[in-house]
């Protein structure tokens, strides 16, 4: 039984008060504890960000708050040593889909069996307020400025994700915490790369994606009907945004993993492996030269 007070995490938290970084951080404390795994089998992965914060908000789980743009290819790594970890990657829309848009294309294609949590609130809110990759056209920042605030279209991480190989796509909402505990144990629990982009309003920066907007322009996508294995009606469903969200499971479809695959030799998974500490410490001490 995993009791809050485990869950209690080592750092003050610091998010502006109504962030929706806090309802992210609520559902997966409500996941684990209802799923009552052992929380050594987790680990969590972060790039810099307000969202790069949760690892510190959250106890009892391994966790590596990596640089700026790298918590996919730091997961994949971690995920790739031992694959009986459950690996959650926590990236911002612009941790993600700007500097480390590559990763995230190349994880999708390899079909990694690690969960991607894009907390995506539209705009990069620790650097203090500039347009993001995802920011709406006509987006107004300090770095977009009228006319014509951003020029450009957003980036769409859940249309990327199907076209790119991803086998489990999906949107939350952080004001839905029922569905986002949901999605996010769907996530964790497919065989392959799961990514969740989970809007998440910016309270103090974004004026625009604000609850009350995602309240009134989000529905349901199951309760809509919808083939969550034609690939066709996933992309045309995940394009469809401006106006209205769809919120829950795009798509889902089984495929061989990376692990499962090419990536794995017949030697196996590399804690399985006994390691010479001497050999270690000569290309440590080779590295310092
Ligand atoms: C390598 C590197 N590039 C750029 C930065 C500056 N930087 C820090 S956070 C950030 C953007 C954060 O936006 P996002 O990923 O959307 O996270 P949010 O704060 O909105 O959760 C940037 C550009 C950095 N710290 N390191
Ligand atoms: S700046 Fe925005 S994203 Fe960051 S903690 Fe404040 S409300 Fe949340
Ligand atoms: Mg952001």
């Amino acid at each position: 039984m995993i009791s809050p007070e485990i869950l209690e995490g080592p750092q003050k938290i610091t998010w502006c008060t109504g962030c929706g970084n806090f309802g992210i951080l609520a559902a997966l404390k409500k996941v684990v504890t209802e799923l009552d795994e052992p929380l050594h089998n987790y680990v969590l992965t972060s790039g810099i960000g307000c969202s790069g914060k949760i690892p510190h908000y959250i106890g009892g789980m391994n966790s590596y708050h990596t640089l700026h743009g790298r918590p996919i290819p730091i997961a994949t790594g971690i995920h790739l040593a031992n694959t009986d970890l459950k690996v959650i990657v926590h990236t911002g829309d612009g941790d993600c889909l700007a500097e480390g848009l590559g990763h995230f294309i190349h994880a999708a294609r390899r079909n990694v069996n690690i969960s991607v949590f894009i907390h995506n609130n539209g705009v990069n809110g620790l650097t203090k307020g500039q347009f993001s990759p995802s920011s709406p056209r006509g987006y107004v920042s300090k770095t977009s400025p009228p006319p014509p605030g951003s020029p450009m279209d957003p980036v769409n991480p859940a249309a990327q994700a199907i076209t790119a190989g991803a086998t489990f796509v999906a949107r939350g909402f952080s004001g839905d915490q029922k569905q986002l505990v949901d999605l996010m144990k769907q996530a964790i629990d497919h065989k392959g790369f799961a990514v969740l982009d989970i809007l998440q309003p910016c309270v103090t920066w974004n004026r625009q994606l604000t609850w009350k907007f995602y309240n009134e322009h989000t529905y349901s996508l199951q309760e809509n009907g919808h083939d969550i294995t034609d690939k066709s009606q996933a992309l045309e469903k995940a394009m469809e945004n401006g106006d209205r969200y769809p919120i829950g499971v795009f798509y889902q479809v089984e495929k061989i993993d990376l692990a499962s695959g090419l990536a794995m030799p017949s030697i196996g998974v590399l804690k399985d492996h006994t390691t010479n500490l001497k050999d270690v410490q000569q290309i440590i001490d080779d590295m310092m030269l």
